[in-house]
């Protein structure tokens, strides 16, 4: 596979820009080698600027669970831009995809538009605090909610203690609210709380965690979630920014027993461009400016060029039989490739949920982050690369999840299939 083009185009992204790109997991350190230059997409498929055709299942980290410049999409996104792409000033386009979020969400009664994920979650946190007159956060070990200061936090000591700092930059007193619990473990919540009596502000949650690679909840986990919180007066918040309108069109919280208090949206209800949300019911959400006192802002927030794409994705999505098509095509793809595994002798663990899937090369059950770390990541960028070599593009990380989209045919997952029988066989 000859990428010397992306090899000249990295070797001058990194006199601009930190490592040459623009977020860091793009740029391979995870699994060797350099990153590719992304000249074009066109459903299930990616084009590299050396002219590599690639079956994608990237799909920009979640987001074109249509595929990549999907008609309906690009033809919005072109409609809307030629009256203008941000005026500052609100646009019917916010108050249409907002609907279509609050009446397929569960959760949501109002919900807030902002650019990122991210800003979702951070905003979410700070609406939690204002409305509770709390200060702690509890999370996830292993759950990511964007590069916020007070999230980026791992395990104190023991539950009382406070998360301390999982990377440069966040002064100790940034997660010194933070209390870090492991995943599918209820009485480590229950401790937690109990340990940091009504200090608790939230608990924020991935429902399905999906980057540790995939990791579903337990059975009755987050119901349990759902009832310790109550209990506590404690806002519980879904982290649904890869699971919303992927695992299905009300999200995780309409698959699972449990409708949380807050629900943090992204990806793709962007259809592709810059969107994060956040919302839930009336009386928390009343708590934001310029309602109540809690401040939140942004420029382009809802502007009408991402609102437009986001709406062309949803409305798309509601369609009957879409949820039904991606969860044949996933399925096929998880079971060609734990036949691959097992008809290898490969110790592997195969975890789904409709139509984003990773599989670990460990011989636990993979639950939480614990388990999710014995996977041999070696191994994982020997398979990485080989399928590369083969036209296959999967997340070039063991920890992130890999995305089935209403674009990949029968003949991409054959054909993906039969790739990872090839790498699989001489790993
Ligand atoms: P953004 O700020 O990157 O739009 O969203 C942050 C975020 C929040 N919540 C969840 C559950 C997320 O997965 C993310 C971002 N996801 C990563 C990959 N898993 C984006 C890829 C990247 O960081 O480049």
């Amino acid at each position: 596979m000859n990428n010397t083009k992306s090899l000249e185009a990295w070797q001058k992204s990194q006199q601009f820009i930190p490592g040459g790109v623009n977020s860091p997991v793009r740029n391979f350190r995870a699994v060797g080698g350099n990153p590719l230059f992304i000249q074009s997409g066109n459903g299930s498929k990616i084009v590299d600027i050396d002219g590599n055709e690639y079956i994608d299942y990237v799909a920009s980290w979640g987001p074109l669970i249509l595929g990549h410049a999907h008609p309906r999409v690009v033809d919005a996104i072109n409609g809307t831009t030629a009256n203008g792409t941000s005026f500052g000033a609100p646009t019917t386009l916010e108050t249409e995809l907002a609907e279509l979020i609050v009446n397929a969400v569960p959760s949501i009664e109002l919900v807030r538009m902002v650019n990122s994920g991210t800003e979702a979650t951070m905003s979410a946190i700070r609406a939690a605090r204002g409305y509770t007159g709390r200060d702690k956060v509890i999370k996830i070990a292993g759950c990511y909610h964007g590069h916020v200061d007070a999230l980026l936090a791992k395990a104190g000591s023991g539950v009382a203690t406070f998360g301390l700092p999982d990377c440069e930059g966040v002064p100790t007193d940034f997660t010194s609210h933070t209390l870090v619990v492991p995943f599918n473990d209820a009485d480590a919540v229950r401790r937690t709380i109990e340990a940091n009596d009504s200090q608790v502000a939230c608990l924020i949650i991935e429902p399905i965690a999906g980057n540790m690679g995939v990791i579903p909840p337990h059975d009755g986990y987050l119901a349990e979630l759902r009832e310790i919180t109550s209990e506590h007066g404690i806002l519980l918040i879904f982290d649904e920014v890869i699971t919303g309108f992927r695992v299905a069109y009300g999200g995780a919280q309409s698959r699972y027993d449990a409708i949380p208090d807050m629900t943090c949206l992204g990806k793709i209800i962007g259809g592709g461009m810059p969107v994060g949300a956040y919302g839930g019911k009336k009386d928390i959400m009343q708590s934001v400016a310029p309602i109540g006192d809690v401040y939140q802002a942004g420029t382009l927030s809802g502007n009408p060029l991402a609102m437009s794409a986001g709406i062309a994705a949803l409305k798309t999505l509601a369609e009957p039989g879409v949820y039904e098509q991606l969860e044949g095509r996933a399925q096929a793809l998880a079971e060609g490739l734990r036949d691959a595994t097992d008809r290898h002798g490969i110790d592997a663990c195969h975890n789904r949920v409709g139509s984003m899937l990773m599989f670990y090369f460990t011989n636990n059950a993979v639950t939480d982050y614990e388990t999710a770390q014995t996977s041999d990541i070696n191994r994982f960028g020997t398979y990485f690369s080989g399928l590369l070599e083969r036209g296959v593009y999967i997340a070039p990380s063991q920890f992130e999840a890999g995305f089935v989209s209403l674009s990949h045919s029968q003949s991409d997952i054959e054909r993906t299939v039969r790739a990872a029988d090839e790498v699989l066989s001489r790993i």
